[in-house]
């Protein structure tokens, strides 16, 4: 979602805020912001924005006395990081999907990332109610940084909608793929049915994941190809900063998780790396429905 502020301190927790024009997004408390990557992936002045240095601003305050890379706890290894250990056979094909390694070399066809871009658009407009649909169940602290989350995803939508008027995809071009249309039910039957960490245990591993598959993207494309605001956007600092917020925080639900809880945030883990994974095998294949 653009280019965010790290945040090192801050009495609250709003991740992800969208901080243009604002010294600080909405909480009191001390922050300590550190501009991320240069440029912007612009939304409505994106373009124009990276030219001149003026990016988007984004704040991922992280509570106080977390300290940025520590946000785990005391713990030798927090929740995440045991589960992508777990899951890292699975992770490591994710990450060298050749959806990804195309896209890197600058290989991918014009028409496969049209796929992808029209089938992201429509998963990034229905994380909006799936985010929505956590605030109830969330403990009041998270409240500010998932609304954050929410006017990030509307601003990410614009940056697709820029994207996309720039280089002459029609966006709204094609219905939700099959395997998109199953992760959305997914994301909105998480949050609806499972209990919070559960469906916080969804949202950091789709972060995750794409933080993690667009630094695969940045390690090789040339930021002058057009889909370089895509990798400024999951694969900058500042967004690396809002996942290790997001880790931080479920290291924290985990812990105060039962067994039986924990166990079901280890399937959703595991259940949300193969939903991204079959997302990038979707788009390298045009995937259609069965009976089309
Ligand atoms: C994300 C995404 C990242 N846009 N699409 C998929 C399939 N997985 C993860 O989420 P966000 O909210 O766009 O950063």
């Amino acid at each position: 979602m653009g280019v965010w502020f790290s945040c090192l301190t801050h009495t609250s927790a709003p991740a992800r805020c969208d901080n243009r024009g604002q010294e600080i997004c909405g909480v009191g408390g001390n922050t300590a912001c550190t501009v991320a990557a240069a440029a912007s992936n612009s939304v409505k002045d994106g373009i124009a924005a990276k030219e001149t240095g003026q990016g988007r601003r984004y704040q991922v305050p992280l509570p106080r006395g977390r300290g940025y890379h520590g946000a785990g706890g005391n713990r030798a290894m927090g929740f995440a990081a045991e589960q992508l250990t777990r899951v890292k056979p699975l992770w490591d094909r994710m990450l060298s999907h050749r959806f990804l390694i195309e896209t890197r070399d600058g290989r991918i066809p014009d028409d496969r990332f049209a796929v992808w871009m029209r089938q992201d658009y429509l998963f990034v407009e229905a994380a909006i109610p799936f985010i929505a649909a956590m605030i109830p169940k969330a403990p009041p602290k998270h409240w500010e940084s998932l609304a954050g989350v929410i006017s990030a995803l509307f601003k990410e939508l614009k940056l697709f909608e820029e994207r996309a008027q720039a280089v002459g995809v029609h966006l709204r071009g094609a219905p939700p793929s099959f395997t998109n249309h199953a992760y959305i039910q997914f994301l909105l039957a998480t949050a609806y049915r499972a209990s919070y960490a559960e469906a916080y245990t969804v949202l950091y591993t789709a972060e995750k994941a794409y933080y993690d598959s667009w630094s695969v993207v940045k390690n090789g494309l040339p930021n002058t190809s057009k889909w370089y605001p895509f990798v400024e956007n999951w694969a900058g600092e500042a967004f690396a900063g809002y996942v290790q917020f997001l880790e931080g925080e479920l290291n924290a639900l985990a812990a105060e998780a039962g067994p039986a809880e924990r166990a079901r945030m280890a399937e959703y883990f595991e259940l949300t790396t193969k939903y991204e994974m079959a997302f990038w095998e979707m788009a390298a294949t045009g995937e259609g429905w069965p009976g089309d």
